[in-house]
């Protein structure tokens, strides 16, 4: 196979620093060394890769926007977009374990933390020694998270919790959820432990997408919560919103890890593979097809790099990270799709990435926000109208 060179028609690397780049060249060799070669046969079996998790600790890669005090890597915006563009190339399943590791549990253990939960949860973290999840999302209530029915009753010394969640990345294999559950009508954050009594995380099973991801339920039967493990900083649901900002993020830079490769995949296929007298390549059709992957990525790696930008300035609204999501995500399932067009039958194999990035992106596309609850976010940021409801 081709050694992956990147994918940089408009010379976006001039606009990124040496750090940056650096960063984004040590990312592409760990998924080339370690990712590329295990993950069609994890994805056929439904597994994640536990074995990875040291490795990218190793490497910085949980939790890496945070200070250095606390075992992270510091590193700014653009970089931490060009590590998820990365792992993401290598597949949607474990750029979302980073995900959750980093701007699900540990940034929001950070701003909305005591110290002592930051000095005790963030380095083990960042080491990987502990796994966390983030519980958002109940069967009942997805796209309109206000509507929770999981709820925190005050008891002595601490909180009683019931309800449930669904959809959890990382649940099953959790040390730690960041659970947000009502206390007097109003959303906080918990910290529940995995061995709480009454707390159980099944995994759910037969997905047709991510396969190489852990997805779990989480019960809350009369789980006592210690005072200890409130996030005191909260304030409402809008802080957990805020972190759905960070994951929203990674994900519109993610996704261009599975353009890249989506696109490198058909543009490589399209070049040897031969029908009537020529390679495919060398039809109209199928150039119209690459010249619309390398178009949408080039267009989203220019959107990724201001958004970055905006964000290292503390610039950045929300509306512009559910533009860049929203766009970004949509485009990568057109190109999967258009890839796997351009492979015949072939794409429909796992010898290939395309159909794997294809199935993943459907997730992708649905969760931090689904492409029409965005598509509302922006529509009342522009018109002043919440459509909602
Ligand atoms: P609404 O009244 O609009 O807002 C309440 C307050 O929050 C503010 N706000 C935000 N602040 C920061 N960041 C954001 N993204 C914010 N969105 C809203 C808003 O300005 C308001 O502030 P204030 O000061 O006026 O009080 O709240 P709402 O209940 O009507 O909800 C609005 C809506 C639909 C946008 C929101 O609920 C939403 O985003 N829904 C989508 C749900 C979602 O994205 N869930 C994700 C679950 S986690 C997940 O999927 C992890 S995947 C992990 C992996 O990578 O594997
Ligand atoms: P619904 O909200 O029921 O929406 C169904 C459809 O209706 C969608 O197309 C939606 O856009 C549309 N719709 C809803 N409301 C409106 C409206 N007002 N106008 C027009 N259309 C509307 N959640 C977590 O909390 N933590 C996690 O770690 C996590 N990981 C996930 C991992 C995977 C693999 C998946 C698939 C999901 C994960 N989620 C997680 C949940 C995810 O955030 C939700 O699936 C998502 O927010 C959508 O909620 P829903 O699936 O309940 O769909």
């Amino acid at each position: 196979m081709n050694k992956f060179k990147g994918v940089d028609y408009f010379n976006a690397d001039s606009l990124l620093t040496e750090d940056e780049i650096m960063v984004r060249e040590s990312v592409r060799e760990f998924v080339d060394a370690e990712i590329i070669p295990i993950i069609e046969l994890n994805y056929r079996e439904g597994k994640f890769p536990f074995e990875l998790v040291p490795k990218m600790a190793e490497i910085g890669l949980f939790g890496s926007t945070l200070p250095q005090k606390y075992g992270c890597a510091a590193m700014n915006n653009v970089a931490y977009g060009l590590v998820t563009q990365e792992l993401e190339r290598g597949d949607s399943g474990i750029r979302s374990f980073v995900s959750v590791q980093s701007a699900l549990v540990m940034y929001p253990i950070y701003a909305f933390g005591s110290e002592e939960q930051k000095d005790f949860w963030l380095p083990k973290l960042a080491k990987g020694e502990k796994i966390g999840c983030f519980g958002l999302t109940e069967p009942d209530f997805g796209s309109n998270p206000s509507g929770m029915i999981t709820k925190a009753e005050k008891i002595d010394g601490g909180y009683l919790l019931n309800g449930a969640k669904m959809w959890i990345t990382n649940g099953t294999i959790a040390d730690v959820a960041v659970v947000w559950a009502k206390f007097n009508g109003v959303v906080n954050g918990f910290l529940v432990e995995k061995d709480f009594k009454g707390f159980s995380a099944p995994e759910t099973k037969g997905k047709h997408s991510l396969r190489a991801s852990v997805t779990s339920e989480l019960i809350f039967d009369n789980v006592f919560v210690p005072e200890s493990n409130i996030l005191p900083k909260t304030s409402g649901l809008k802080s957990a919103l805020m972190c759905l900002n960070q994951a929203r993020y990674g994900i519109a830079w993610g996704v261009v890890g599975s353009m890249m490769a989506c696109y490198d995949s058909a543009l490589n296929y399209a070049k040897s593979r031969k029908q009537f007298s020529k390679p495919i390549a060398a039809y109209q059709l199928t150039q119209d097809k690459l010249v619309f992957m390398v178009t949408e990525i080039t267009k989203a790696q220019l959107l990724n790099i201001q958004l970055g930008r905006l964000k290292d300035q503390n610039k950045v609204k929300f509306t512009q990270v559910s533009l860049a999501k929203r766009n970004n995500c949509q485009k990568a399932l057109e190109i999967a799709r258009v890839a796997r067009e351009i492979l015949g039958a072939n794409g429909i194999l796992d010898e290939y990435p395309v159909m794997r990035h294809s199935a993943n992106l459907e997730s992708v596309k649905t969760y931090e926000g689904t492409h029409e609850m965005h598509t509302l976010i922006l529509g009342e940021d522009i018109t002043g109208f919440a459509a909602f409801d």
